[in-house]
């Protein structure tokens, strides 16, 4: 069986163990660890289970390797008690996360993506803060259909979850077109490149034979994967939207001239933390040096190697890149990355940052072609009572010759449009109405929430249902002061996990229990400095209350073109507060 596989027998087997960091013991390796290498390379019984007709879930082994083919097994939370009182098994359904490097997608696969939504996952498709959709409620029964229909236009799932690599970022910088064609062919190889090559996917979704290999099957990952999810994003600078301090492995465009020269590498980003443990934080990643643009999939290769080798294997809640690096040194690991590269990093070169948002509306591109940014509330795409939003996008890549771009704030581009088709697409627009999302504040604009309740399991608060609600009583405090139109980050999520990267906004919330939350304030605009906790678990009444506090002296003391979070952090509004204790003014 899956765990009763010795951890000896883990210990000659793949890669990982030929240069494993000894001082983990092996016979303390966790229990997950186990569970892959045990796995017959992510295959377990995941066939068998889907078969299983008995009940909408899987067994608990499956749902933790479903994982690394990008599918996670939910309930619906807000059927539990009433499932409960009626002796049901809770309302299993599945959530799959496309791999969708760069965010880039044709109309073809929107469509794909629309009919999908339609038939399987009731009717909508969630953008999300790693560029890419989610499917939600899709029942077990329905998985094949719905990875096949992705086949079918060449999108997949793979290690869109799991301990491995995820979905790869890049910048969406719609007037930079040739740069940016560059490096999201970058992001699209280094994400064709990291994905685990099991042939388990093909065969459990696709029902394709099982082939041979003539060496291991997963030559990087081994038997065990990564200790932990690994996060790898490309930026092109002035804009950090995909907020690269956020990465395990980030890569900053260096341009000179108008050419691309290679990256500058950030290593060690994360954001997950939990509430009263200490050991959990969210860190910025660090910039270790430079390397040409030839060198990135190697540099990919490298750094995956020392993570893999070194995180920590035992304890799930250390094991993400952040506190390999921590626990290690930074010099140590660097070093090891050079090691496994065979030359040392150039150093750093300069760079700037303005902002991590989207310039939401018409902007055109260096080649004439024009791109529409929507703004895209939560990410969340849906016919709403007043606006038909999901038809409104069939209607548009029905005629749209161009591409889509997914940006890293929930947000969509009707990318590369040729003048003389914006009239049509504007038509549509206007038909749709779907021009008048765009008109939000400067607070709205710069939005973002996590899924949270109903779906997500580990949610404590609601965050996408509720942060509209939340946004409008904080704008009519901003309109009062004549802020409407100031840009501020805002940042809301169920738990700490962090998943719309709160801890880098403005204004950062984080849920504790319903209705109460953790208020955050003096992130930097363009994600490069951590906010600071300023009440803790608290309700709506209280965040409104300081809000309207901070926001009023904003309006009357804040220096020319000073941004919220950087006057917070000045005028010491952001003084942190130590767990159990609350911001006194
Ligand atoms: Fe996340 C787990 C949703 C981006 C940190 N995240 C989850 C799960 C799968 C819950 C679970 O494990 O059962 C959530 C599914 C909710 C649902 O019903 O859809 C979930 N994460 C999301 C998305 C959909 C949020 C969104 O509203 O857009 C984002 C999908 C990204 C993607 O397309 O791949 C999403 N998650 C992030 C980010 C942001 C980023 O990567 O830039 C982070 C913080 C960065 C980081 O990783 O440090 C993030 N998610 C987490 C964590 C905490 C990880 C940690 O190191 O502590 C978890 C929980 C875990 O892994 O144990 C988590
Ligand atoms: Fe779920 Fe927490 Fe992530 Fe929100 S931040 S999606 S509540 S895991």
């Amino acid at each position: 069986g899956i765990t009763s596989m010795s951890t000896d027998t883990i210990a000659r087997d793949g890669p990982t163990d030929r240069s494993r960091d000894l001082s983990q013991p092996l016979d303390r390796l966790g229990p997950d660890e186990t569970l892959k290498a045990g796995s017959d390379q992510l295959r377990g019984t995941i066939s068998a289970g889907l078969e299983a007709e008995l009940t909408a879930a899987v067994p608990g082994d499956d749902i933790k390797l479903m994982k690394f083919h990008g599918l996670y097994q939910q309930d619906d939370r807000d059927l539990r008690d009433e499932r409960r009182r009626q002796r049901l098994e809770p309302a299993y359904r599945f959530m799959a996360r496309v791999r969708l490097p760069g965010g880039v997608l044709s109309s073809s696969q929107w469509l794909k993506l629309d009919e999908l939504g339609r038939a399987y996952a009731s009717e909508t498709l969630r953008l999300t803060t790693r560029q890419t959709f989610q499917l939600h409620r899709v029942h077990k029964k329905d998985l094949r259909a719905v990875i096949q229909g992705l086949h079918d236009v060449l999108l997949d799932t793979k290690a869109a979850c799991g301990d491995d690599s995820r979905g790869v970022m890049a910048s969406i910088n719609p007037e930079l077109s040739a740069l940016h064609a560059e490096v999201y062919a970058l992001a699209k190889q280094a994400s064709e490149h990291a994905i685990p090559k099991t042939g388990a996917y093909r065969e459990i979704w696709y029902g394709e034979e099982r082939t041979l290999t003539d060496g291991p099957e997963e030559p990087l990952y081994g038997k065990t994967y990564m200790p932990r999810k690994f996060k790898i994003g490309f930026v092109i600078p002035p804009v950090n939207d995909i907020d690269v301090y956020a990465q395990d492995l980030g890569f900053i465009a260096i341009i000179e001239g108008r050419e691309l020269k290679g990256f500058n590498i950030a290593i060690g980003g994360g954001m997950g933390r939990t509430d009263q443990a200490p050991k959990t934080y969210p860190r910025l990643a660090s910039v270790i040096g430079f390397v040409p643009k030839d060198k990135v999939i190697a540099t990919c290769d490298a750094v995956m190697m020392v993570q893999r080798d070194y995180g920590d294997r035992v304890d799930r809640g250390r094991a993400r890149f952040k506190y390999t690096i921590d626990d290690k040194g930074l010099d140590f690991i660097k070093a090891e990355i050079e090691a496994r590269l065979g030359f040392p990093l150039e150093p750093a070169r300069p760079y700037d940052f303005t902002s991590n948002g989207d310039v939401i509306g018409w902007q055109r591109g260096e080649d004439g072609r024009e791109h529409f940014t929507l703004f895209v509330e939560n990410g969340r795409v849906s016919n709403f009572a007043d606006i038909a939003l999901l038809d409104g996008l069939r209607a548009i890549a029905q005629t749209h010759k161009g591409n889509f771009r997914v940006t890293p704030n929930q947000n969509l581009v009707i990318a590369d449009i040729e003048p003389e088709d914006r009239p049509a697409i504007e038509a549509l627009l206007l038909e749709y109405r779907l021009a008048s999302l765009n008109k939000g504040s400067g607070l709205r604009l710069n939005s973002m929430a996590c899924v949270a309740f109903p779906t997500c399991g580990l949610a404590m608060a609601e965050s996408e249902r509720y942060l509209p609600k939340l946004v409008e009583k904080i704008d009519a405090i901003l309109a009062g002061h004549g802020l409407a139109q100031e840009p501020i980050t805002i940042r809301m999520t169920g738990c700490p996990n962090g998943c719309a990267r709160p801890y880098i906004a403005e204004i950062g919330l984080t849920g504790r229990a319903p209705g109460k939350y953790n208020l955050y304030l003096g992130g930097g605009f363009h994600g490069q400095r951590l906010n600071k906790m300023v009440l803790e678990n608290v309700g709506e009444q209280a965040i409104l209350e300081l809000l309207g506090k901070v926001i009023e002296h904003f309006a009357s003391e804040r220096l020319p073109n000073e941004r919220f979070g950087d006057f917070a952090i000045r005028v010491g509004h952001a003084a942190e507060v130590t767990e159990g204790r609350f911001f006194n003014d």
